[in-house]
């Protein structure tokens, strides 16, 4: 059995009904990205593709903030010049590449403030819900630094060249509405209620048809780049796929007899 110290573990994994959180547990640095945090979300994620009765997640933050980006008392300017695409190479662009590859259904749950590589960690997720006294900070510019973690290639595609520019190079930090309103969150709750709402969603996606959502998922991947006429034919390899699964018969089965379908057993032996 892992211990976990929740006052010194840079990650909490809680496993719950079919769905686990992660939660960034570095409050007093608004959950800012040192080495061991990084190290130990890249273990969290790795569990949960390989824990079959893991068929969901959430990704929220301890405290005020979600994820304050790089933990910038880690920098001494100091100490030199350092060559900064080690980091990345390192540590954000694998989480990013993670994320993108876990084809389990990702919902981040935005606490508080996200600035910097936590907007990355936000955009590569499937499902952003946020709390009402969320603020989304680009934050890169700043510190005369240019958006990584993604963010310039998700902003482009979500908001377009022109907004993503201004959004970018004015530093700008949105509010939940403005976030929402942009498309980078999908629902906003009370800050007290967003947990349970995530926990809700995570449940009820949990206990749905996984092959269903996975082929969903990563056809949207597809969609980024494919053509109408490679996504067609990727839809109905698809949807090949999905019609010879378990899943699809027992929904079917399920509508014609009136009843819920059942597509999650807890495995036993996990
Ligand atoms: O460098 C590389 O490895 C390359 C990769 C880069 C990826 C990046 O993410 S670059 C961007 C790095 N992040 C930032 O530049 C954000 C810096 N933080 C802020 O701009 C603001 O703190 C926020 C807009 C996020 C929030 O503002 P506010 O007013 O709500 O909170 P605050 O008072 O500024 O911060 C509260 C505490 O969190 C404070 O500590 P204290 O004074 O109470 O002891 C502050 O120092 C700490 N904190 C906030 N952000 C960071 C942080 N500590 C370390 N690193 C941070 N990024």
């Amino acid at each position: 059995m892992t211990v976990i110290n929740i006052n010194t573990s840079p990650i909490l994994f809680e496993k719950k009904d079919g769905y686990a959180i992660i939660t960034l547990n570095r409050p007093a640095q608004l959950n800012a990205f040192n080495s061991d945090m990084h190290h130990a979300l890249k273990a969290a994620l790795k569990e949960s593709e390989n824990d079959e009765n893991i068929r969901s997640l959430i990704i929220t933050g301890a405290g005020q903030g979600f994820c304050a980006g790089q933990d910038l008392q880690d920098i001494n300017p100091n100490l030199g010049k350092f060559d900064l695409s080690i980091p990345l190479a390192t540590f954000y662009n694998p989480l990013i590449k993670q994320l993108r590859a876990l084809k389990k259904p990702k919902i981040v749950a935005v606490n508080g403030v996200v600035a910097g590589a936590g907007i990355g960690l936000v955009l590569a997720c499937d499902i952003a819900l946020c709390s009402s006294e969320a603020k989304f900070a680009m934050a890169f510019g700043k510190i005369g630094l240019v958006p990584d973690s993604g963010v310039t290639w998700f902003l482009v595609k979500l908001i377009g060249v022109t907004r993503a520019k201004a959004l970018m190079l004015t530093n700008a930090v949105l509010t939940s509405s403005e976030a929402q309103e942009y498309g980078f969150v999908w629902r906003i709750y009370e800050p007290y209620k967003l947990l349970q709402h995530a926990e809700i969603l995570a449940r009820d996606i949990a206990h749905g048809s996984l092959i269903g959502t996975q082929l969903t998922i990563e056809a949207l991947d597809y969609a980024e780049t494919n053509t109408i006429y490679e996504q067609l034919d990727l839809e109905a390899k698809f949807q090949k796929k999905a019609g010879y699964s378990n899943d699809h018969k027992e929904g079917v089965s399920a509508f014609l007899e009136k009843r819920p379908p059942i597509f999650y057993k807890k495995l036993s032996n996990k």
